[in-house]
């Protein structure tokens, strides 16, 4: 089922030849461009029409009364209920223990610098909802918010027809309980047009105000959008289609790697699979339990687009040091150690979003209850960017504090320095203060 690579004996540079999901956002941008244009101009109108013609739904009003926020909390199965507050405990943990100290660095007698860490003020946080709903990714983005102690926390969904144009109930449900009550019935590239210029709406209390930064996973209409608006405000990393690596060797069990695999391609049709090995034997096993899996499991279809597509496969190498240039090459969203010695490969891996080590670490445990953040950088992006934490909340904010003996000291360089860039009036600035 899945295409094979074989790089055994190969010693190029892997990065061209890796399976890869073959999104064009820069396309993608010029297409939602004249969306988020109208939004920016015309704010609501714009936002219905968009609704309308992309979710089929007639937006009345952009933002969730309250009430109905309370009311799916009230409503939600206790089963459901138990799981997001034990997954909210857990990543709470996680996502405390994140938070920077401010520090001071005494640079010389008299002068000093300090960093002061500052959550930013208002955020967006958006929650898919197209092929599932996604009450853990609320968590996933409110908890890091909150702990960074943002001021004001705004989530936008997709309005879904079967919940009367509401966002799913569940996704209410968990904001209800993240005591999140500024949510709007919005999706897509219009939704991050919306946070990102804000808009009017139906009435005075129905405005969206624009935000600081906006975070979250979505399809590539949103990531699209959310290009086009950086600057204007601060995004995540681009989140897009999900993706697993998994790098094993014939210890792995052939049933996790395929059940790891499948659990992953089930979010998407464009969701990337991929298996680096130096066992034939466990690729033989894999194949085998995904014929028999991929038929029994709900998402049959959608799961087996995705396995059989260009951006899914199985990378044959000779071992597990080039598996390691592999996986290092491909920088998964999420990366899988199903080794032998899984910790020591783990720790010498240079790219990736998130890495999960061992046969008892699968994937979807961090998608809801490991404590760690799912919402993670995809397409390569792990080569620069770390997936969602307090830190994408806050800014560093140098303070410089110098007494008169302390820039009297170091005048000569500046005067030196920027004579040098022929800046001579930055110079003058520190003279000034000196001759009286
Ligand atoms: N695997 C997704 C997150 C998710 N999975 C949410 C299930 N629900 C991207 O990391
Ligand atoms: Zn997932």
């Amino acid at each position: 089922m899945l295409k094979l690579t074989d790089l055994r004996g190969s010693r190029r540079d892997p990065r061209g030849i890796l399976p890869r999901a073959q999104l064009d956002v820069s396309e993608a941008v010029e297409r939602i461009r004249p969306v988020v244009e109208a939004v920016h101009q015309r704010g609501f109108a714009a936002i219905q029409e968009a609704t309308t013609r992309f979710d089929g739904v007639e937006l009345t009003r952009l933002r969730v009364p309250v009430e109905a926020i309370a009311a799916a909390g009230e409503a939600l199965e206790p089963e459901i209920r138990e799981a997001l507050l034990e997954v909210i405990t857990r990543t709470r943990k996680v996502h405390r223990d994140q938070r920077r100290p401010d520090v001071t660095t005494q640079v010389v007698d008299g002068g000093t610098v300090t960093e002061r860490w500052l959550p930013v003020q208002r955020v967006g946080l958006y929650v898919p909802g197209g092929l599932a709903v996604y009450p853990s990714t609320v968590v996933m983005n409110v908890v890091p918010a909150q702990e960074a102690g943002v001021d004001a926390l705004v989530v936008a969904s997709p309005p879904q027809k079967e919940n009367g144009g509401l966002p799913d109930a569940r996704v209410l449900a968990a904001c209800a309980l993240l005591g999140v009550d500024e949510v709007y019935a919005v999706g897509g590239a219009q939704a991050i047009a919306m946070l990102g210029y804000g808009s009017d709406g139906v009435d005075e209390g129905d405005r969206c105000e624009p935000v600081d930064v906006i975070t979250g996973p979505g399809n590539i209409w949103v990531t699209a959008a959310k290009r086009l608006l950086q600057g204007t405000v601060g995004i995540d990393a681009e989140a897009g289609p999900t993706e697993i690596a998994i790098l094993a060797d014939e210890t792995a069990d052939p049933r996790h790697v395929a059940a790891d695999l499948i659990s992953q391609a089930e979010h998407d049709p464009l969701a990337a699979s991929v298996l680096v090995t130096d066992s034939e034997s466990l690729v033989a096993g894999v194949e085998s339990e995904l014929t028999r899996m991929v038929a029994a499991t709900k998402h049959s279809q959608r799961v087996h687009t995705s396995l059989t597509g260009a951006q899914s496969g199985v990378v044959l190498v000779d071992d597990l040091e080039q598996g390691l240039a592999v996986v290092d090459a491909y920088a998964a969203e999420h990366l899988e150690i199903q080794t032998r010695d899984a910790r020591q490969w783990a720790m010498r891996v240079r790219n990736a979003g998130a890495i999960f080590v061992g046969a008892w670490s699968p994937v979807s445990l961090g998608d809801y209850a490991a404590g760690s953040n799912h919402v993670l950088p995809t397409a390569g992006c792990a080569r620069h960017s770390s997936g969602l934490s307090v830190q994408s909340f806050l800014r560093g904010i140098h303070v410089v504090e110098y007494d008169e003996a302390a820039l009297s000291d170091v005048a000569k360089h500046v005067v030196t320095l920027a004579n040098a860039e022929d800046l001579p009036a930055h110079g003058e600035a520190v003279k000034a203060r000196f001759d009286r």
